[in-house]
């Protein structure tokens, strides 16, 4: 057939952060597009796909989405796994960018078409303290967003997840919220920042925050927050029943996410709107998530759940459930991965809200995308597949920046979740 896939290539590039890009051409000139970028271990995909999976793909029908996903994930034998699911991930989306195109639609039509005008989209608004906090929600609601996840510094700690160290300090728009650049060491070799974790510190702390933001910014503002892993069962509890008062939109992560029992005490002990997924990798992951009810949003990236393929089934499974998607689109996400998440967003029925950091502009340079931010909604666009270019002059120009990202530690030095 003329859309046999007649090249694959992997593109390494780092306008300001590390982003590997699959690249698929079929026989008639065909392009497609797919993110398979691992934040921290980005180099290990780019390998898996160069050496393992792009010489399996010559010659094969483009067309033949799901069989390739079962031929690369089947025929691994080790399945799963955040390498190899995200190598998976960046042909599947490659291979549905090119259908579009040869279907000549935006990606979205093929996934069912719309159900709503756009995506709901939340952003990260951060602060070393209260004043900084509002400050960067305002201006989040100046920019129109109409959901705001909220993290602030922790009185005794240096550093705290989700809060930039640049924030306030007139940093770049695209940088100034970057609070976890995998950041290159002193000396220039790379090595993670270390941070201190103190858990009763922040669970002191954080409701204060809420109650602050809700007096000042009202109730109605959609709120979301993120522990990032950090907490047992019992204390994500007592975070989660702190929180119900100022009606949260979700708790994120509460614990860390291996563990489906721990959820099972926490749902049993409050009614804080739960979310989590960001690190999993397979609909495997969330079965007894979703079959007992325990989350209320399934967290996933496009990039790192096996591509659209997967992620779609993952949606229609958790909305038999009644349970509703809130994907995982943070800056080492690329563009391309964010423009699935969006077709995605556009056409499923059980959509609850999308993540949204604004990628830089030297990204924005690299990857041109057809993106539509109004009303506080994130569009697509209407441009055929994807709707992603990927300029290869400026993608060459960012040089590959060895990156980490932090380690957490408790006060007498115990390794903690990050
Ligand atoms: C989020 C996530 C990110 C992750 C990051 C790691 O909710 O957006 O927690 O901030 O930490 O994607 O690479
Ligand atoms: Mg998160």
């Amino acid at each position: 057939p003329t859309t046999a896939i007649a090249s694959a290539e992997v593109i390494v590039t780092s306008p300001g952060r590390n982003f590997v890009t699959l690249q698929i051409t079929t026989d008639d000139g065909v392009v497609g597009l797919g993110d398979a970028t691992l934040n921290g271990r980005e180099l290990a995909v780019a390998v898996y796909l160069a050496d393992h999976v792009i010489p399996l793909l010559k010659g094969r029908d483009a067309m033949d989405i799901e069989d390739t996903w079962q031929y690369l994930y089947r025929g691994a034998y080790w399945r799963r796994g955040p390498v190899t699911m995200a190598a998976i991930a960046a042909v599947d989306m490659a291979l549905w960018d090119i259908k579009a195109k040869v279907a000549e639609l935006p990606l979205y039509q093929l996934l069912g078409g719309r159900s709503r005008t756009g995506a709901l989209a939340y952003a990260h608004a951060s602060g070393r303290d209260t004043e900084e906090l509002f400050d960067s929600i305002r201006e989040h609601l100046d920019l129109g967003y109409r959901a705001i996840r909220v993290q602030t510094g922790v009185p005794g700690l240096d550093s705290v997840y989700g809060v930039a160290a640049s924030a306030g300090d007139g940093a770049e728009e695209g940088d100034r919220y970057d609070y976890e650049p995998a950041r290159r060491g002193a000396g220039g070799r790379a090595r993670p920042v270390e941070e201190t974790w103190d858990t009763r510190a922040y669970l002191r702390h954080v409701p204060s925050v809420f109650e602050a933001v809700r007096s000042e910014f009202g109730a109605e503002l959609p709120l979301l927050h993120d522990a990032h892993h950090r907490l047992t069962p019992r204390e994500a509890a007592q975070l989660g029943r702190s929180l119900e008062p100022y009606d949260l939109f979700w708790l994120e992560d509460c614990t860390p996410a291996e563990d489906p029992t721990a959820l099972r005490y926490v749902r049993d002990h409050t009614t804080v709107p739960l979310a989590i997924g960001e690190v999993f990798n397979s609909i495997h992951d969330y079965q007894t998530l979703i079959t007992e009810r325990l989350v209320d949003y399934v967290r996933s990236a496009v990039t790192h759940t096996g591509g659209i393929t997967h992620l779609k089934k993952l949606a229609d499974f958790a909305a038999i459930y009644g349970i509703k998607t809130g994907f995982h689109g943070p800056t080492d996400v690329s563009p391309v991965g964010q423009a699935a998440h969006l077709h995605l967003d556009l056409a499923l029925h059980n959509f609850g809200i999308q993540e949204h950091m604004r990628h830089s502009e030297a990204t924005l340079e690299v990857f041109r995308t057809s993106f539509r931010f109004e009303d506080g909604r994130l569009h697509p666009g209407e441009r055929m597949g994807l709707g992603v270019e990927i300029d290869r002059d400026a993608a060459r120009e960012h040089a590959y920046d060895p990156a980490y990202l932090p380690v957490n530690r408790l006060a007498d030095g115990t390794v903690h979740d990050w």
